[in-house]
């Protein structure tokens, strides 16, 4: 697994390098990560990287020019990498883009990573996306400096997948997008202590009682995402991954 990003601060992807699960992964030799800064792909003096918008407006454009050697840079030491395949998708962080999603980062997996674009100021120059990006993913509806957050968090969950990342093998099929929960959300945890502040772990998680509990956090699923996520409700529907019993208890919480 090999990521290229482009962009403007690099310092600010040194953590994922370095920090938590994807810092182990990293020490594992499971990824690497390599920085493509477009300034230093510019010939001025002023080493430019961005310009005023033709037609007037708001804010300043990233510059065709720089992005592109990048990006033929990035490409060039991926060929030059054993083991990693050549064709990686070029991927622009992007508000227009696509909602990354989980099945995406699965897929990432399979290409063994990509070269990800991070714009900063009011956009890129539109014959740069039409010369090299395959691809625009957003992280959803809300307003970002830049595409470098989207950027960490696409290799986050990307690498978290890869084998012998978590710790833990169990944690990566058990969370709230996989086949065990059907996709569902993920009940409440508890650890000690058993009372904390006159608030007691619910009874059926201290029972030992391993069927017991599997009910129970099938239930409480259930509950959560009918209340915040019906959406998630109807695609396990679809998928046939709701059984009778999940069906019944369904039916009986009262909207
Ligand atoms: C005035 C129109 N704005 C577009 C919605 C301008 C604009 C806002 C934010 C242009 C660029 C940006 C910087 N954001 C990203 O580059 C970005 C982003 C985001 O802001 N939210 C969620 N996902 C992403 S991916 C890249």
């Amino acid at each position: 697994m090999r990521f290229d990003v482009i962009s403007l601060f690099p310092d600010l992807f040194e953590a994922a390098r370095t920090q938590g699960v994807t810092g182990r992964a990293h020490v594992r030799g499971l990824w690497s990560l390599a920085l493509w800064n477009p300034r230093d792909y510019t010939h001025d003096v002023h080493r430019t990287v961005d310009d005023r918008p033709y037609g007037g407006g708001p804010g300043m454009v990233m510059m065709a020019g720089p992005l592109e050697l990048a990006v033929r840079a990035a490409r060039a030491a991926r060929a030059g990498d054993p083991g990693i395949k050549h064709d990686a998708p070029v991927i622009l962080m992007s508000p227009a883009g696509r909602r990354f999603d989980q099945a995406r980062a699965e897929r990432l997996v399979d290409e063994e990573g990509a070269i990800l674009v991070c714009g900063r100021y009011e956009g890129v120059d539109q014959r740069f996306i039409d010369r090299c990006v395959t691809e625009e993913l957003s992280l959803g509806d809300f307003v970002l400096s830049g595409g470098e957050i989207p950027a960490l968090a696409i290799m986050d969950s990307v690498v978290r997948l890869l084998p012998g990342a978590l710790n833990d093998a169990r944690s990566a099929q058990q969370d709230s997008f996989n086949d065990t929960l059907a996709g569902l959300l993920d009940s409440p945890h508890y650890t000690r202590p058993d009372v904390y502040d006159g608030q007691a772990v619910p009874a059926e998680l201290l029972s030992g009682h391993h069927v017991n509990i599997a009910v129970w956090r099938r239930r409480q699923s259930l509950r959560l995402t009918a209340a915040r996520r019906p959406d998630l409700i109807r695609l396990a529907r679809e998928r046939g991954l709701l059984s009778p019993d999940d069906e019944a208890f369904l039916a009986s919480l009262t909207p």
